[in-house]
């Protein structure tokens, strides 16, 4: 720790100021840039710390606010598989940056009760692996991170400059495969997941893609990395462009653009057109950071229609069941999907009943997801917004290669033992990833031989609708079941249930938002008249409560 209390308070003067109250949320801190600093300068403490607590292993940390507006910024910490910060040191962190929002007493007093509490050895070396996007209040933000990393005396930092979330989630969890000595950089990103696609285009002799894809990013980080990844083979010569790309401008960030203005909006993003005249294609827009994708297409009578995260939990979910039951691996390994209770209505009674998937909600939020798919050997899970992954157990890997030896299994069963394997590898595992989700879907349409139409037809969207409530105090709206019942304020759910009964075919429910100060109302219905009506009268509802 620096050595002394002066030397500590001249760290703490550099960044912090005083008076905002912060809290870890679902996506780490996000606010406003101007009021960042202070948390950023206590994250590098705290990552610091973190990765002292587990022996020197490397924690990530990615400067982000995703598919929020360009003034806005924010931080995640990343633990060392790639995974989301363990929940209780959230309110480490978070306790941490509101002592230092008071005074540089309160903060020197919370270090060091915290050092007490975790009994931590400061004379173990950490390592930090730190990355940003593309905003322009990423460089301060960055620099007032690595002050509080200086707390620490022994700390490694790697600043791994612009980078998408996903890649930073991937390098800090390769760091700590590889171990001490290894080069990690972004190289090794491009290398894993295009190696990845040329195993799997050879073993399917896949020439080309069946289709051009044009790829919004959002004017985000996105736009560089897929362009110098697929610039990097000759495969995607002519198959792709990328719209949207002006990611050295940071006013144009997820401005009429990028997955959450298409998913939010259901329409065509600035820059895509819905003309005939340019040939078979299907599109797809990234977010801010790259982490979540959703795909669309214009239908033969100039129809916008999205495929978003629950269609391509039902894409991967129909491929690998059958997968699974060409390698004769059908029963030995458990295939399951996780979804949240945006999911569309449609897309849970299509995995479950027409595929017989089991599903599993959990409340917003990747953690939560993730940690329920990886019960599964194969967990397949997506927010309907487009963020999701899919898990492979140990299981499978080793139940491939023992089957892979047994020379008797047909060529066929070998050919989809190998092409789990294949998948395993060009998925990121790590998080949700929008390039490497892209190539996944890609490389499913063209091994099935689907057309965007053809994947949509699978099932039909239940008509549905999501609002924004804004209310004088959101923590009293309360949820149980994965969010899909409300046990606060006393009574609420009773009147949407009453009020869902009126419906056909229909879902409601109400839950705080994690990230803004609102209550979110989301209705599902027969119809789009009705789910209108629907969604307004339990907006309604909660006005009143
Ligand atoms: C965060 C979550 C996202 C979720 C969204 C919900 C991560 C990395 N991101 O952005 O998955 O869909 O919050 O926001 O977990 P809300 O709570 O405001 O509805
Ligand atoms: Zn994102």
């Amino acid at each position: 720790m620096a050595s002394d209390s002066e030397a500590l308070q001249g760290l703490y003067d550099k960044h912090c100021v005083q008076g905002f109250k912060y809290a870890y949320g679902t996506a780490g801190f996000r606010y406003n840039a101007d009021v960042l600093d202070t948390v950023m300068f206590t994250t590098g403490v705290l990552a610091g710390l973190r990765s002292i607590y587990l022996g020197g292993k490397t924690v990530g940390v990615m400067i982000t606010a995703s598919h929020n507006p360009p003034q806005d910024n924010g931080v995640k910490i990343v633990d060392p598989r790639g995974e989301m910060l363990e929940k209780s040191w959230e309110s480490y962190a978070t306790e941490l940056a509101n002592s230092a929002s008071q005074n540089f007493a309160s903060f020197q007093n919370k270090l060091k009760e915290l050092l007490e509490i975790l009994k931590l050895d400061l004379m173990t070396p950490g390592c930090v692996a730190v990355a940003r996007d593309s905003r322009d209040s990423g460089p301060r933000l960055l620099a007032a991170f690595k002050t509080g990393t200086e707390v620490l005396a022994n700390l490694q930092v790697t600043d791994h400059g612009v980078l998408t979330t996903p890649q930073l989630h991937f390098l800090t969890c390769k760091t700590n495969d590889l171990g001490q000595g290894a080069v990690i950089a972004e190289t090794l990103y491009f290398k894993e997941f295009l190696s990845a696609w040329d195993e799997l285009t050879m073993l399917c002799n896949i020439q080309s893609l069946p289709y051009k894809i044009r790829i919004d990013a959002a004017n985000g980080v996105g736009a560089p990395k897929v362009e110098e990844m697929l610039g990097a083979r000759s495969f995607f010569d002519n198959t792709f462009t990328v719209v949207n790309g002006d990611w050295k401008n940071p006013p144009a960030l997820n401005h009429l653009c990028g997955a959450d203005f298409v998913k939010t909006n259901q329409r065509l993003p600035q820059g895509i057109s819905g003309d005939a005249k340019q040939g078979p294609h299907i599109n797809c827009s990234f977010d801010g950071d790259a982490d979540r994708v959703v795909f669309y297409y214009v239908n033969s009578v100039g129809e916008f229609k999205l495929l978003d995260g629950d269609k391509i939990a039902t894409l991967f979910a129909k491929f690998f069941q059958e997968l699974l039951q060409t390698a004769g691996l059908r029963d030995e390994l458990q295939l399951g999907t996780v979804q949240t209770a945006y999911a569309n209505g449609s897309s849970t009674h299509y995995l479950e009943k027409m595929l017989g998937v089991p599903v599993t909600c959990t409340p917003t939020g990747v953690k939560h997801l993730h940690h329920e798919a990886v019960k599964f050997d194969i967990g397949i899970y997506f927010e309907a917004n487009g963020h999701g992954t899919i898990v492979f157990s140990e299981k499978v890997t080793e139940l491939v290669t023992q089957k892979f030896s047994d020379a008797s299994e047909s060529k066929d069963r070998h050919n989809a033992l190998q092409l789990l394997l294949v998948f395993s590898k060009l998925i990121n595992q790590t998080v949700g990833d929008a390039i490497s989700d892209m190539l996944g879907v890609m490389a499913v349409l063209s091994i099935l031989k689907w057309t965007p139409e053809q994947w949509d037809n699978e099932y039909t969207d239940l008509p549905n609708k999501l609002i924004k409530v804004l209310v004088p105090d959101r923590t009293v709206f309360k949820t149980v079941n994965a969010e899909r019942q409300l046990v606060s304020p006393v009574g609420l759910q009773q009147s949407i249930d009453d009020l869902v009964d009126k419906f056909d075919n229909a879902r409601s429910f109400v839950r705080a938002s994690g990230t803004e100060d609102a209550v979110r109302v989301y209705a599902e219905a027969a119809t789009r008249q009705k789910v209108e009506e629907l969604v307004t009268m339990v907006g309604q509802l909660v006005e009143k409560s």
